[in-house]
């Protein structure tokens, strides 16, 4: 038997010697996970860079932006910037001309004039014979933002000898949406709770909240929708903007701007009126008051996001007005303090039964111009509802009059949940990028949204959020990397989706090489995968009735048919797909006329957006070898297969980081590549009931009967 003595020594030195990328994260600190450097030759060049920090920090931003940076600091190179004896090896200089006078007489004055009122300059410098660095900005804001981009830059290793980067964000409003409601349930949240407790507000203030803000600051976003789109007119009410005030003074010094979701009916509901006509004189001036009243409690308010006559909401439509009159109500009260009404463009008529993907254009576009300049349209990124793909919107490049702003989701709703494994950083891209051809070539939707394309200085980006109250806040460890995405392309549209996944990794998990090469892959193709086993060759809307939990091709016979699965893929014996070609919806005539042509013509329209378009038969040629039923079957099965590869990617994994996020992944992938089978089966069944044809060679036969795929049920589906 081993002496207890030497027992007692194995155990320490077993402790002392565990490798630091054994120690458990539980993933909090999401990107902002500062772990020391492991490369002495590297720390210590940045030592010798950052030895003596010159940083008069007054304001709360200021100060919050030292301290991160201090934080930072002694986390990644474990040292401290003050030790003044090194003064000649390098400085760091940091403030706003305002804050630090030096900054006025720089050589760094074009710089700053360059940059926008959020932007930050990053320069190396000879300063009194001193190597230094800069970190400069007309805002203390810009300061936080630029504290936090120099860190990343250690974070990833980047050289910081000759840096130079200018950059400003090319979007003023980066906001995210809460679809959180008063109760803390989160509308299509599947990470827990909503982080608002406000049973707790005003008075006790949680320390997420203040992680949250910092968070989002790390990577520019700037404005946050407390409430659901699906509004509570009680968040009006004095009650509740006390609540909202109380988090407001947490985000201010973050620079984060709090806007709440009016209902439209509101002034009934919780202003006693009988009316909420925006004609009425009497509602013109309850809005009024109640702007007022919430500038009295929020002076910093940013304003209304609203959801009218849509999916039951009300709206002006209900007293036969406009969008245009109902917004415009808002934006005249919100005016005089400098708030903005979003307005959302996601509606579908409730009688109409026109293709779906038409409906918002067809409302809209006769509206344009019509609203007053501190309204902002808020557009979905495709037409229908955040499919894993979609054509990007035909209202981008439609509306020149109007300022659009792009709505993204980050929760996964149509993408399996927080279950799945989907990096959305190239479906944002990917929308962003594309070209609505409606000034000529090079009219990108990004360009629509940055408002370079139509003159329009109010731009905004808004993200539905994938943030709840599970330790990691995402709930899938990778979730955290559409937030950060999202944060990054909101910042500036033309980012490069694989770049900002390669940061991620590095500052999320680790810079070993093999691990950043591998899982940049996984996460590049990931969205691709959940395209293959979900909705492949531009099938869309098949998912479980009402929670969109799992597989539904089969769905029919609900209030709306443009509430089933039927209605999109129109499988029958003969075919399966949506004529949306002049000789059937004709959704494509609200395009430009070459983007239209692109997807009519079927020689030029991709795989991708086949049955998004077209109504085909099943034997219709794909290519030479393949016929569409072949076709849509290999990608069913090429899903599964993706998934499969993506589990084997992530297994080799093991090792380079902490076993608890190793873990979590390994599991998620597990029920992910389950999940995928279950499409795949599902999927294929259905579809085979119709078109009666064989699977092709590699293609197995799904296990069970379609019934058995069709009777299962689900409860407690999380995010009703
Ligand atoms: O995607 C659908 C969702 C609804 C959501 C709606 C919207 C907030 O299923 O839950 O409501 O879109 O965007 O308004």
């Amino acid at each position: 038997m081993k002496s207890p003595i030497i027992f007692l020594l194995a155990v320490c030195f077993s402790l002392f010697f565990i490798p630091a990328k054994l120690k458990a994260d539980d993933g909090y600190k999401l990107w902002l996970n500062y772990q020391k450097l492991d490369n002495p030759e590297l720390v210590k060049g940045y030592v010798n860079q950052l030895q003596y920090l010159i940083f008069q920090a007054e304001s709360p931003t200021l100060k919050l932006a030292k301290a991160e940076l201090l934080k930072g600091y002694q986390a990644l190179l474990d040292h401290s910037p003050l030790d003044t004896n090194h003064l000649m090896l390098g400085a760091v200089l940091i403030g706003t001309p305002k804050s630090l006078r030096m900054l006025n007489e720089s050589i760094l004055q074009t710089d700053l004039h360059s940059i926008n009122s959020d932007g930050f300059v990053i320069k190396r410098l000879t300063i009194h014979n001193i190597p230094t660095t800069v970190i400069a900005a007309n805002t203390d804001i810009g300061v936080l933002y630029g504290v936090f981009r120099f860190l990343s830059l250690l974070q990833t290793r980047r050289p910081i000898q000759d840096v130079y980067i200018v950059d400003s964000p090319a979007i003023k409003h980066r906001i995210l949406n809460h679809w959180d409601n008063l109760d803390r349930s989160v509308e299509r949240g599947y990470a827990g709770q909503s982080l608002w407790d406000w049973h707790k507000l005003p008075d006790y203030i949680d320390q997420r909240y203040i992680d949250y803000a910092r968070a989002n600051a790390s990577i520019g976003i700037n404005g946050t929708v407390l409430t659901n789109v699906n509004a509570n007119a009680l968040t009006l009410t004095p009650t509740y903007l006390k609540k909202a005030a109380a988090l407001a003074a947490i985000f201010r010094p973050y620079g984060i701007k709090v806007y709440l979701t009016a209902r439209f009916s509101a002034p009934i509901e919780i202003g006693g009126l009988k009316t909420a006509d925006p004609h009425d004189k009497d509602v013109i001036n309850w809005w009024k008051d109640k702007t007022a009243e919430i500038y009295k409690v929020i002076p910093d308010f940013g304003g209304f996001l609203v959801k009218a006559n849509s999916e039951g909401q009300p709206g002006p439509q209900n007293y036969g007005r406009s969008h245009a009159d109902g917004a415009n109500v808002l934006a005249a009260a919100l005016k005089p303090f400098g708030g903005i009404v979003m307005w959302r463009a996601f509606v579908y008529d409730d009688k109409v039964p026109d293709d779906r993907a038409k409906q918002a254009y067809s409302e809209f576009t006769p509206l344009d111009g019509l609203f007053e300049d501190n309204v902002i349209l808020q557009v979905k990124n495709g037409p229908i509802d955040f499919q894993p793909r979609e054509p990007f919107h035909p209202l981008f490049g439609a509306m020149p009059k109007t300022p659009l702003m792009m709505e993204f989701q980050l929760t996964q709703e149509y993408l399996g949940f927080a279950t799945h494994l989907v990096y959305l950083g190239t479906l944002f891209q990917e929308t962003l990028r594309s070209d609505t051809y409606s000034k000529g070539p090079h009219s990108w939707v990004r360009k629509v949204i940055d408002g370079s394309l139509d003159k329009h200085s109010l731009t905004a980006m808004a993200g539905v959020a994938n943030i709840g109250t599970d330790r990691n806040w995402t709930g899938h460890p990778f979730g955290q990397s559409n937030w950060y995405a999202y944060g990054k392309l909101a910042w500036n549209p033309a980012s490069d989706a694989t770049e900002i996944a390669k940061d991620w990794i590095q500052m999320t998990f680790t810079n070993d090489r093999d691990f950043l090469q591998d899982v940049k892959m996984l996460m590049m193709h990931s969205r691709e995968a959940v395209v293959n086993y979900m909705t492949p060759l531009g099938l869309h809307h098949l998912m479980g009735w009402d929670h969109h939990y799992g597989p539904g091709p089969w769905i029919k016979d609900k209030a709306r048919v443009d509430w089933t699965s039927v209605y999109y893929h129109k499988a029958d014996e003969k075919g399966i797909g949506f004529n949306r070609t002049s000789s059937g919806s004709n959704a494509l005539g609200q395009y430009a006329p070459t983007v239209r042509q692109y997807y009519e013509n079927l020689k030029t329209c991709p795989t991708t957006y086949l049955l998004w378009f077209h109504h085909l038969p099943w034997n219709y040629k794909v290519n030479e070898d393949t016929t569409l039923w072949d076709a849509l079957c290999y990608q069913y099965e090429q899903g599964v297969q993706d998934v499969k590869n993506m589990q084997l990617i992530w297994r080799k994994q093991e090792n380079k980081i902490d076993v608890e996020r190793f873990e979590q992944v390994n599991n998620l992938l597990a029920i992910q590549y389950k999940e995928a089978k279950w499409w795949r089966d599902a999927c294929l069944s259905y579809f085979q009931s119709k078109s009666g044809l064989k699977f092709p060679a590699g293609v197995i036969a799904p296990p069970q009967p379609l019934a058995y795929y069709e009777n299962l049920t689900f409860h407690y589906v999380p995010g009703i």
